[in-house]
Formats: structure tokens, C-alpha cells, sequence
């Protein structure tokens, strides 16, 4: 099916666009009240997820009612330890929870390279129903975590302010650290490849606890796994997002990939400048600014798409949405973007 719609993909590739393409990063499952009427007919997040038929409906949600132009999938980066072998629970209000972690050398063999055909055969029909319904409206978003953010889950068992556990381990265990995220980065390229074959038109690989490493960490276990997904996967555009990681941005402008995500902290003229002119950038309104007037929202995303200069950008936010965000407050953001056009 050709797109109707396909700035998002022009404008990874570095092409010409009529106006800038705009999405948001968590835009499903967070703001809308009709994806928590969904939420409510299933017991949680899991069952949402594994149900592909009202995945896809609340996948569709902020293209319909937001007017964004791509759709994201909804799923969620810990897919992938669950298929490896570590199943997780969502706890209301706390977030993930692993009853097994890796610890120590021998709790690998606990876990296998994930088979997306099987283990994550739910996402994949998810993503075949959503790319029907879209009937090419706008390019559909396929995902996953970065190896170093999933390894953090996997290895500290549940969200965390540091990651201390899982930083300790690079230091203590770099052996175990490399086998680790080895069979993390093999998993995710089979089901980034998986997802392509599905239907997805671009991915973006979310690199979350980026920022807490320290630039020498991040070149060795965090940038050199990127790359490896970055050079398996040519058959689509991809964006890599490393929240919090401004001091790796020169090794960014050297991946195998078309987009870099930019956090609200990294200032778009010096990021060009050592990313390089062969990206795309995208982003990154500081995502509070949606609590600010519409007037305020109007004024500071004019701002932003005039810092990128009109070309070789997607907007988009910083970091994802916040869950208590006003939808109208994220149609001005959105409409916005629509309505500038570059002098
Ligand atoms: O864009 C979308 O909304 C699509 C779906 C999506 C995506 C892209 C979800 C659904 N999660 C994600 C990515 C994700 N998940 C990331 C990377 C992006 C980011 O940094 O925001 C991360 C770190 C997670 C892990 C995760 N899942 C957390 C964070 C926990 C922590 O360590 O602080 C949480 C709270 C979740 C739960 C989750 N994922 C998605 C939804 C809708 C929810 C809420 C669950 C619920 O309804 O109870």
C-alpha cells in the first residue's frame, strides 16, 4: 500500500518537504480519554498489548483525534526480555517488575535469543491489523529498546532513578556485560526485521537511560550494540533516540541510521554541528511546555521549528508526553507544526 501521507519517510531520508512532519513520542496509551475507556474493557497494559486487535485501535487513536502525522505501535520495549526469557508485570501506578533478573554468569542460561515469529507473534499481527486499518493514511512507527536500556530492566528488575545494579554490573562483570547485551542486540534485530516484514515503514530504536552512563560506558556498551542493530537493518529508515546523551553526539553522527532524536537539553545548533549535515534531527520541545498557555505552546514551538531551519527535521517532543497532559493543549503543539511553513 503506498502512503498517502509519507513526510515522516521523506524527511528521515534527508528529501525535500511541503511542511515538517510532526508525531510524539508515547503519543498512544497516555493522553486520550478514548485509549483509557480501552484500557478499562482489560485488565491492564499486558492484555491491551497482547490483544492485537485493540492494540491497533488505540495505535490509530492520536492519528484520528491528534491529526499526528505517523502512528506509532503499541507495544512496549520489554517485549523483548519477556521473549528472552524474563517475563514482566506491570504494577499500577509503579511500573514494570520482573520476578527474575540476571545476576551473576549462570542466570544466562535462564534466558534464549528471542523468535519473534512465536514469542512476539502478538505485536506482529498487531502491527498487520493497524497497517490495514490505516489504509496508508500515515507511515506506521515500529520500535524497540536500545540493548543498554533493555539490559537495565533485565538486570535491575524494575525501573530505578540510577540503574546502579545494572551500571555496577558493566564495571564489575564487563565479560558477562558483553554476553549480555550480545544476545539482547541479536534479539532485537530479528524483531526490528520482524516487525519490517509485518508492515512498519521506520523505526526508532529508545535508548532511555542513556544519560546515566558515562561517555567512555557509552561507547563501549552502549553505541557499539546501536550500531550493530543500526548496520542489520536496511530495508526502512531508523531514528535513534539516546535520552540524556549530549556527549555522544559526534558517535551518533556516525551510526548507520537516518534520524537522531534530540532531548529538550541538547541545543539544536551545536547538536547539527556535531551530528553532522547528513541527518535528520528530530524533536524536542521540552515536553512542560505543553502545560503552559496555548498562546505560550504556539510562541515556543515557533521557536523550536525555526532553531532546526526548516529542513532535515521532524518535530517532535523532547522526551515522551506526560500522562496528564490536556489532548488540546497537544493539538496546538501539533497544529502548529502544520500550519509554519520555513521563510
Ligand atoms: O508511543 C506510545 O505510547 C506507544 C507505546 C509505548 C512505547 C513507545 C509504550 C506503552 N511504552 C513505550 C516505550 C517505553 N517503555 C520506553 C521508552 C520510551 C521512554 O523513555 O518513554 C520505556 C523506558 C518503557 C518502559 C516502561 N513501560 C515504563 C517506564 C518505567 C520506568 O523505568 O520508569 C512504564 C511505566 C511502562 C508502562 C507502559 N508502556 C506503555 C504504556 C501505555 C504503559 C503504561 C501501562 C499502563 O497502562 O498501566
Amino acid at each position: 500500500m503506498t502512503l498517502k501521507n509519507d513526510l515522516l519517510i521523506r524527511a528521515a531520508k534527508g528529501e525535500k518537504v511541503e511542511r515538517i512532519p510532526v508525531w510524539l513520542m508515547r503519543q498512544a496509551g497516555r493522553i486520550l480519554p478514548e485509549y483509557r475507556q480501552v484500557r478499562e474493557s482489560v485488565s491492564g497494559f499486558i492484555e491491551l498489548a497482547k490483544t492485537p486487535e485493540l492494540a491497533a485501535e488505540v495505535t490509530i487513536q492520536p492519528v484520528d483525534i491528534l491529526g499526528v502525522d505517523a502512528a506509532i505501535i503499541f507495544s512496549d520495549i520489554l517485549v523483548i526480555p519477556e521473549a528472552m526469557g524474563l517475563p514482566y508485570q506491570m504494577i499500577e501506578k509503579r511500573g514494570p517488575w520482573f520476578e527474575n533478573t540476571i545476576e551473576k554468569q549462570s542466570d544466562l542460561s535462564k534466558i534464549r535469543i528471542a523468535k519473534p515469529e512465536d514469542d512476539l507473534a502478538y505485536v506482529l499481527d498487531a502491527i498487520k491489523i493497524t497497517k490495514e486499518r490505516l489504509e496508508g493514511r500515515v507511515p506506521l512507527i515500529g520500535f524497540a529498546g536500545a540493548p543498554w536500556t533493555i539490559f537495565s530492566y533485565m538486570v535491575e528488575g524494575a525501573g530505578s532513578k540510577t540503574f546502579s545494579k545494572a551500571k555496577k554490573m558493566l564495571y564489575a562483570e564487563p565479560m558477562l556485560s558483553h554476553q549480555l547485551l550480545e544476545m539482547i542486540t541479536e534479539s532485537t534485530i530479528l524483531y526490528l526485521k520482524a516487525q519490517v516484514k509485518a508492515g512498519v515503514d521506520l523505526v526508532q530504536i529508545f535508548d532511555s537511560w542513556a544519560g546515566i552512563l558515562s561517555p567512555r560506558q557509552y561507547e563501549e556498551f552502549g553505541l557499539k550494540y546501536i550500531q550493530q542493530i543500526c548496520d542489520a537493518i536496511d530495508e526502512v529508515p531508523i531514528t535513534v533516540f539516546a535520552k540524556g546523551a549530549f556527549f555522544a553526539r559526534q558517535g551518533m553522527g556516525q551510526l548507520n541510521c537516518e534520524t537522531i532524536g534530540l532531548d529538550w537539553n541538547m541545543d539544536v545548533v551545536e547538536s547539527r554541528q556535531l551530528i553532522g549535515g547528513s541527518k535528520t534531527l528530530q524533536g524536542n520541545l521540552d515536553p512542560c511546555v505543553l502545560y503552559s498557555s496555548h498562546a505560550e505552546i504556539e510562541r515556543r514551538t515557533i521557536e523550536m521549528l525555526q532553531s532546526f531551519g526548516g529542513h532535515q527535521h521532524i518535530a517532535n517532543l523532547g522526551h515522551g508526553v506526560y500522562p496528564d497532559i490536556n489532548p488540546e493543549k497537544v493539538k496546538t503543539f501539533i497544529n502548529t507544526v502544520k500550519n509554519w511553513r520555513a521563510n
